[in-house]
């Protein structure tokens, strides 16, 4: 359910401190101990698309079960309200600003080649892992751009966005399935696809550490399920209203694509089981944005469930960014627990980079991170340190610290939600906190400085 109701500190310093004595654990990460690391990022999906969030109608067992099994946060953010900035953020612990990737990537489009970035499979390649990636890259479609030279041993998946899920033909015709650098057509489901080369790779390497990374295609349009043909062909041009998919109503598509979406998940946790790799694993589920529920009036049938937040994907709003995440490890993680602590996608490269005993680049390196490791939370049931952090695209801004969230659209006066108490955003208590409004702004324009001094 989507209840706020927030856990007692007692409740969490009980809880951790029951759990680190059972377990006999360390603090933190032991030195020479070096985990798998799993990610598995969905497309578009929703704040309220699945069971553990609230979802009624999409079946996701698996999701649920790693709910159960782990940690659910329900104050979790993408970096980006769409899907390149988010994977910018995500693979390099910063701010995509920094990087100047602030919308999605297109055709032609430069993207991580062109910049002077180290991903978190870099970091990790280099501590002797094995890094893997099945899915979408969506950080550049040139020769330079592609995952095999941003640390990543293996690629198998597609560059560009929004692929027919069949013919795997992208948005301009181009046939995008690749094995590595080169194009490689395979058969199939993007998401079974997928989960196939996923669940390979863990029986190939399960004897050393990996970083698997699994960017599902899912629930990106266009909306096909594994029962549509392939509707896409060589040479067509689908940049157009059929780049969004063959169904005129695409509720019942999306709901088969999120239960295919969380089928994955489950063969995923199969594999790992299956390889006595639990409790050697940690496992990080989220999403890239938030769901569109319309999309320019095209579709009959809403499309996402963003539960009780306002707006949608290409939104500062809530519905924009946030998103579901769930940590599983067991044997580390408390089973069963929520977390209301805020986090976000730019936080995973730090908490990889503990948990794998690598120091972070020091604060006045060109490579610096934005994000914070959220290790404290996962183990200890702890508060992340206060911060505040930044969202923008399109000129469209937000600053967030605590529970204050100020949304500056383009062209319109500054807004204030306190989302303890508003999480659909409603309320604009700008007027009435117009010193806070000041401090924020502050906040907002000195990061932008720093962001974009480049
Ligand atoms: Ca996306």
């Amino acid at each position: 359910m989507l209840s706020r109701k927030p856990l007692t500190r007692r409740h969490f310093l009980q809880s951790s401190l029951t759990a680190a004595l059972a377990l006999g654990l360390p603090k933190t990460s032991g030195a020479g101990t070096k985990p798998n690391f799993v990610l598995i990022v969905a497309d578009d999906l929703g704040y309220g698309d699945i069971g553990c969030y609230g979802n009624r109608i999409n079946r996701t067992p698996n999701l649920d079960l790693m709910s159960q099994e782990g940690l659910r946060f329900t104050d979790f953010h993408a970096n980006g309200p769409v899907c390149s900035p988010t994977r910018a953020a995500l693979l390099t612990g910063r701010y995509q600003q920094r990087m100047g990737i602030e919308e999605p990537i297109g055709n032609q489009g430069a993207g991580l080649g062109e910049l002077d970035e180290i991903t978190i499979a870099s970091y990790l390649r280099k501590a002797g892992y094995t890094t893997g990636i099945f899915g979408k890259w969506h950080l550049g479609t040139q020769p330079s751009d592609n995952p095999i030279h941003h640390g990543f041993s293996e690629f198998r998946g597609h560059l560009y966005s929004a692929q027919d899920y069949q013919s795997h033909i992208n948005r301009w015709g181009m046939m995008d399935w690749r094995h590595n650098d080169k194009v490689e057509f395979e058969q199939g489901y993007n998401t079974h696809l997928i989960t196939r080369r996923a669940v390979q790779f863990i029986k190939d390497h399960k004897d050393k550490p990996f970083f698997l990374y699994v960017p599902h295609s899912a629930i990106h349009f266009p909306w096909m399920s594994p029962d549509d043909p392939p509707y896409r062909k060589e040479g067509g041009n689908y940049d157009s209203l059929l780049k969004l998919g063959p169904h005129e109503d695409v509720t019942d598509v999306v709901k088969k694509m999120v239960e295919e979406l969380d089928k994955s998940v489950g063969e995923i946790m199969g594999a790992l089981k299956a390889h006595g790799l639990d409790e050697k694993t940690f496992v990080f589920f989220t999403s890239d944005n938030g769901g569109y529920r319309h999309y320019a009036g095209l579709h009959r049938g809403e499309i996402s469930d963003n539960g009780p937040l306002r707006g949608q994907k290409t939104d500062v709003f809530e519905g924009g960014h946030r998103v579901p995440a769930i940590a599983r490890w067991p044997g580390r993680i408390k089973t069963g627990e929520v977390t209301h602590e805020m986090a976000l996608t730019m936080d995973l490269t730090p908490t990889y980079l503990e948990l794998a005993g690598i120091e972070p680049p020091l604060s006045d390196d060109a490579h610096a991170l934005d994000g914070a490791s959220i290790s404290s939370v996962l183990f200890e049931g702890k508060a992340m340190a206060e911060r505040t952090v930044f969202f923008r695209k399109s000129g469209d801004r937000a600053v967030r610290r605590g529970p204050w969230k100020m949304v500056w659209l383009k062209n319109h006066s500054p807004m204030l939600f306190h989302l303890d108490n508003d999480i659909g955003e409603q309320n604009n208590l700008a007027e009435q906190h117009s010193a806070l409004m000041e401090k924020l702004k502050t906040a907002l324009f000195k990061w932008e400085q720093d962001v974009d001094a480049r």
